[in-house]
């Protein structure tokens, strides 16, 4: 790929001599483009490689972004997932199915300073981190930039940029400071807001996932599809049940989740959701922590979702290499217009 060097917009922001490192955990398009940003503005960041990335990164090192017709590639401090040091800041920025199996690799390098900042879709992970690391204090952000890695055999380290958005990272009682540091080691580019109700943007950001990513990964469609009939009938149908499970729940200052799906996909028209994107790669989704999450606390307060159990199960399905046809679409109760 032949990338003009261009630098990113850079900050004045004085980053102090001895301020810890942020390490960030899941090299994918997320971890990448927030490892380039927050290098370009001068923070101390560095990428945590598996042994096969290593490789990778020798024969294309930096990260390089596309961004509009533009493109700059950007160094960025890599280390091996392995060494001894231990870790002050660790940003999670890999699929939410692989949070677990990818702390314990690193398990020697967590202390009980370590402040761990969630940054992936879904929702789950949060209580299974706290079961395992009970000590490392926990916080949350949530990104709607839209970027995704169009060839990550031939280089992981290549990035599109297709829509500058916005991430919200949620203030934490016990590490006060923290979200705001995360804001300000992100620069201008990335656009970090502190939001005090974090758990309100979780809970919108996966009633969105719940209707667009499994809809688009079933019908092979771009988010923008689920506008037009026949998806928006099916994509309003899981709206009615997401209305009626935060009716249902304490959740009452979610109003409006049909308003904020369809802004959503109006907003991302062109893109191809990460679950489309998965399954397109033959790569597990984020199904259970996203539909599988949802269903599970609808169960815990005796709500039944059938739309959203359906898609779950045609999910699992396909997942486990079964061909969805029509057919198997009409013979899951309650599927047919989804
Ligand atoms: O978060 C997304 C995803 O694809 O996972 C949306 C918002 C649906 C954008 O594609």
């Amino acid at each position: 790929m032949a990338a003009s060097e261009m630098s990113p917009e850079k900050t004045s922001i004085n980053h102090t001599p001895d301020a810890k490192p942020w390490h960030i955990l899941g090299a994918g398009s997320i971890g990448g483009l927030f490892a380039a940003h927050m290098s370009a503005n001068g923070a101390d960041c560095r990428l945590l490689l598996k042994d096969a990335q290593m490789t990778a990164w020798k024969n294309h090192p930096g990260i390089t972004i596309q961004f509009d017709n533009l493109t700059f590639t950007q160094t960025v401090k890599v280390e091996k997932l392995h060494t001894a040091m231990p870790i002050d800041r660790l940003i999670i920025a890999t699929k939410a199915q692989d949070t677990l199996p990818a702390l314990q690799t690193i398990s020697h390098r967590l202390t009980s300073n370590t402040i761990i900042l969630l940054l992936q879709n879904g929702m789950g992970v949060a209580e299974e981190i706290r079961e395992k690391f009970p000590h490392c204090p926990l916080l949350h952000a949530i990104t709607s930039e839209g970027v995704y890695r169009p060839d990550s055999k031939a280089n992981p380290f290549f990035l599109i940029h297709a829509g500058r958005s916005k991430t919200l990272a949620g203030i934490s009682a016990e590490k006060p400071e923290t979200a705001r540091e995360f804001a300000q080691a992100c620069g201008p580019v990335l656009n970090v807001q502190i939001v005090e109700n974090i758990d309100e943007h979780l809970w919108r950001k996966l009633a969105v996932n719940t209707v667009i990513n499994p809809l688009t990964a079933l019908n092979d469609c771009d988010n923008g599809d689920l506008a037009k009939l026949p998806l928006r009938m099916a994509a309003n149908q899981l709206c009615d049940e997401l209305e009626l499970f935060f009716g249902h729940s304490q959740k009452n200052t979610l109003k409006n989740i049909r308003k904020d799906v369809f802004d959503v996909i109006h907003a991302t028209a062109n893109n191809c959701s990460s679950m489309r994107a998965d399954f397109r790669a033959g790569h597990k989704t984020e199904i259970e922590y996203i539909t599988g999450f949802l269903c599970n606390e609808a169960k815990k307060i005796g709500v039944s979702l059938p739309k959203h159990t359906a898609l779950l199960e045609l999910i699992r399905l396909k997942e486990s290499g079964h061909e969805i046809t029509d057919r198997s679409h009409r013979d899951s109760s309650n599927t047919e217009s989804l």
